[in-house]
């Protein structure tokens, strides 16, 4: 059965990216709306009528609003039929998935909004707490003797370690190069043509650490939660 899938978010590149990815890579159909474009008001007032007060959220059919990214990443699995089925696997899948999404906090809103000095902190302050992340899932890839985390072919959570490993690069692109099996996996990632194609047309994220801005159809805009 087809679905009407609307993904709902705010003008930065964070937790509604792996569901993008996932959503590119199965070819399901959904559109992709600002909060204020969705609602016609700006967030302070949409927020207390979200079912978890914050967003990405996918609403389905008009009718059901699904909160929590990861929750957004197994329903697409799902929906696309791709779900691990075996027991083991699965659990193994969401603890990697898990074991990324943690590192939203500080990475994401460190890339999208801080700037400066506080850029410098954050930055740095992070930086052994991203060696150690990035360390285990290396291993665990190694380990896998798999191209992606899981099989072969991608799954949510390798979606999940994408965003957050393509994200640090912004923050410091030497980080990443410390761990060439994890390069080798977003290469592998960048590789697929319906992923590369969301890729290369996605809006790009620019004047990271100085005024952070996505380039939306060709418009430069302060990444945010407000209409520009
Ligand atoms: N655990 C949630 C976290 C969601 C979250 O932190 N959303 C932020 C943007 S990335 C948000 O809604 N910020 C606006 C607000 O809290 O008012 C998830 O994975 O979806």
């Amino acid at each position: 059965m087809k679905h009407k899938l609307e993904l709902i978010y705010f003008k930065m590149r964070a937790l509604a990216e792996a569901p993008r990815l996932l959503l590119h890579y199965t070819n399901i159909e959904y559109d992709d709306l600002m909060s204020w474009d969705y609602y016609n008001k700006d967030w302070s007032e949409v927020k207390p009528n979200i079912p978890f007060k914050q967003l990405p959220m996918l609403i389905v059919d008009k009718k059901h609003h699904i909160c929590q990214s990861m929750a957004i990443m197994t329903f697409i699995e799902n929906l696309a039929g791709i779900n691990i089925t075996d027991p083991i696997l699965n659990a193994k899948a969401n603890a990697i998935m898990q074991s990324a999404q943690e590192l939203f906090m500080p990475l994401n809103p460190t890339v999208n909004f801080a700037t400066g000095e506080k850029f410098i902190k954050k930055r740095d302050d992070m930086t052994p707490y991203l060696l150690s992340r990035f360390e285990d899932l290396e291993k665990i890839i190694k380990e896998s003797k798999k191209k992606f985390f899981i099989y072969d072919e991608p799954r949510a959570c390798d979606f999940v370690v994408f965003h957050h490993l393509d994200l640090s690069k912004l923050l410091d692109q030497s980080i990443i190069k410390n761990f060439p099996r994890l390069e080798k996996f977003l290469e592998d990632i960048m590789l697929i043509d319906s992923v590369k194609n969301y890729l290369d047309k996605r809006p790009k994220l620019i004047d990271v650490s100085i005024e952070p801005k996505l380039i939306i159809d060709g418009v430069p805009h302060p990444t945010g939660v407000k209409k520009t």
